[in-house]
């Protein structure tokens, strides 16, 4: 894809810091296609016949990072198809690149990013989320066990992608610690000064 024609935002932050809520006012607002990496791994993960699945599982349970030839796929095919079917060029790329292989993959070979909108959370809130959460979500990596597994992963693999693209001024930070609409008041403001 060209930069001229598709504009891609990165949305990162710790498990449970609210992309995913963030995500969907951004959608509602500025008409992006929002593509969570996360869904789509566990769409992939459930699709019958798929030869990634067990894969994916063991990997999400174990809060580390799908080998990136299989997420930038997912991702590229996503894109097309949104492109293909309801012609939006406008991205929001949610819980990737965490990992920097991922992150020099996609600028090189799918598209470079515009920027990337990082939510910073601490992590004894995100812990509470998410445990509040894994009552109901089903979702098999909101336990305490893999909670934990997921924070270490984000601070020793995803960290260091925020803080490439920090070097090259592409970070637009938003403290995400207050209730979900007072978050999103800091990131709409923050995206209007970035020119959107
Ligand atoms: N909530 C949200 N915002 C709130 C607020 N401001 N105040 C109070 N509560 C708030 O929110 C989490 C919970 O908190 C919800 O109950 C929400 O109501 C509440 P959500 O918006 O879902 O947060 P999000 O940051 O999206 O959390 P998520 O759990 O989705 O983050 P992860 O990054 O852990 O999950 P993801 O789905 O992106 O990835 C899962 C796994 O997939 C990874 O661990 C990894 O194994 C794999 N993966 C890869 O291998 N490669 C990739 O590229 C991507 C994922
Ligand atoms: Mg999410």
């Amino acid at each position: 894809f060209s930069p001229d024609d598709v504009t891609v935002i990165f949305v990162l932050g710790g498990p449970g810091a609210g992309k995913g809520t963030q995500c969907a006012k951004l959608v509602a607002d500025f008409g992006f296609k929002h593509l969570s990496a996360g869904d789509l791994l566990r769409e992939e993960q459930d699709r019958p016949g798929s030869e990634f699945g067990e894969m994916i599982k063991s990997y999400i349970k174990e809060g580390t990072i799908v080998p990136m030839e299989v997420t930038v796929q997912l991702l590229e095919n996503a894109m097309r198809h949104t492109i293909d079917t309801d012609n939006k060029k406008l991205f929001l790329i949610d819980g990737f690149p965490r990992k920097l292989d991922q992150a020099h993959a996609f600028e090189h070979s799918v598209v470079p990013s515009k920027f990337t909108l990082f939510f910073d959370c601490p992590e004894d809130v995100m812990q509470e989320r998410l445990l509040k959460r894994g009552e109901t979500s089903g979702r098999a990596d909101d336990n305490m066990e893999s909670i934990k597994k997921r924070f270490r992963t984000f601070v020793e693999t995803s960290m260091p992608v925020v803080d490439e693209f920090e070097t090259q001024g592409k970070v637009v930070k938003v403290s995400a610690t207050k209730g979900p609409d007072e978050v999103y008041a800091e990131t709409k403001e923050k995206l209007k000064e970035r020119g959107l």
